[in-house]
């Protein structure tokens, strides 16, 4: 029989790469995905088989993150082995905000499922989508022993959720674990966060698009790693005889102005000819630095990530060019900068 899965988030950057990594190792895959005006799987659109058709392993259902009745319904209807809660109010500036709705929906979201689970009595395994944003002002290298000082309403809402996983598993005996990811992005992550910012924009200011991109706190130190390779870390935290809670990192930190100098420097291009500074990008609270201690993982999961901030740049540009030049008809190539431009 093959496992089932039902991923909460599935129309997120990792809910796409971790649909596709389960469907690759046979898994039925249910998805969790929100009622909106227009549609918004574009990036599970690729793995979409009619449902009709006897091969369909794909599954999207709606639901809602504060629809209590709809999560454990969906959840005793299908009786998943594995559930991996990945939706949420990810964006840490939008969370200064929106602090009630962001503590709602990425807070009291986990507590809905792993009360659904709980009350329906479902022998099944939980991951929490934990975050390195927890640590907040604890300095690097951060692990599993770090103390948490979270410094958004999206790091405190997190680490509720954090708390709520590890003591469903103390009081209840249920498998639940906490992934404490470290920043990962790839050419799906959402428009918004830095890096595909950055990307994005040198993408188009390569195009004679646009001529400027602005920005907030450059001086900001992440460690970015490669999201297929954090969703392989995801799956593996499952298969383990006992339930545990783990740090995915890199281990290696660069600042946005590196990775400002990285994507630039794929076109050929100057970062600080272009990039502008607006403060509406702070936030009230920053989190300075961010580098991760994975060596848990390691010994643990045998996870061992080869993608580094640099490769990841290149790959984020070369990928973004690609989108461009897809979405035009016609393109000179500039043998001048090795790059290509849009006719005007
Ligand atoms: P995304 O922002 O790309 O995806 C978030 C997903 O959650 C989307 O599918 C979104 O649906 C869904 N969602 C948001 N609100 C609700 C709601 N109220 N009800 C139902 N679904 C909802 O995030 P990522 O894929 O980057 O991250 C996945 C998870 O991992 C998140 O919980 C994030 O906080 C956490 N995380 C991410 C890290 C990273 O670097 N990427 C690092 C550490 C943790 P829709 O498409 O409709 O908007
Ligand atoms: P982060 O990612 O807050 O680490 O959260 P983000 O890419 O938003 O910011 C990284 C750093 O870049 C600085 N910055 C800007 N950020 C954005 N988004 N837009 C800007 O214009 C800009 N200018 C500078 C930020 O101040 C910050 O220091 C991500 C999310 O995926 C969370 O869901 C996840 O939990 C954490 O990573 C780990």
């Amino acid at each position: 029989m093959a496992k089932r899965a039902l991923i909460t988030g599935i129309t997120g950057q990792d809910g796409s790469y971790l649909a596709e990594l389960l469907l690759g190792k046979g898994y039925e895959v249910h998805g969790i995905i929100r009622r909106a005006s227009t549609f918004n799987t574009r990036r599970i659109d690729h793995l979409y088989v009619d449902p009709h058709d006897p091969q369909a392993r794909l599954f999207t259902h709606y639901g809602e993150l504060n629809d209590s009745a709809r999560l454990a319904n969906l959840i005793e209807r299908l009786q998943p082995d594995e559930i991996y809660h990945l939706a949420a109010q990810s964006h840490v500036r939008v969370s200064f905000d929106e602090p009630e709705y962001t503590s709602e929906t990425t807070g009291l979201g986990t507590i809905r499922l792993l009360e659904a689970i709980r009350q329906i009595g479902l022998d099944c395994r939980f991951y929490q989508a934990s975050s390195s944003e927890m640590f907040g002002s604890s300095p690097p290298p951060q692990n599993e022993l770090t103390p948490l000082h979270p410094r958004s309403p999206y790091g405190t809402a997190k680490m509720f959720a954090y708390w709520s996983t590890r003591n469903y598993r103390e009081a209840y005996g249920i498998y639940a674990v906490n992934g404490i990811l470290f920043n990962h992005e790839s050419p799906r992550r959402g428009e918004t966060f830095v890096t595909r910012k950055i990307t994005r924009a040198v993408a188009r200011i390569a195009a004679g698009l646009d001529e400027q991109l602005w920005l907030g706190s450059v001086d900001s130190i992440r460690d970015w790693g490669y999201a297929p390779e954090y969703v392989e870390g995801m799956w593996r935290m499952l298969q383990q005889d006992e339930p545990d809670d783990y740090v995915l990192a890199t281990g290696c930190g660069y600042s946005v102005r590196d990775f400002l100098a990285m994507a630039f420097d794929r076109v050929g291009l100057d970062w600080e000819r272009y990039v502008r500074f607006d403060d509406r990008y702070l936030r009230p609270t920053e989190v300075d630095v961010m580098i991760g201690d994975a060596s848990k993982a390691a010994a643990a999961l045998g996870w061992d990530p080869k993608v580094r901030a640099p490769e990841l740049a290149r790959l984020m540009v070369d990928a973004d060019i690609e989108v461009l030049k897809s979405e035009s008809p016609v393109w000179i190539d500039r043998p001048d900068r090795a790059v290509w431009s849009q006719p005007r």
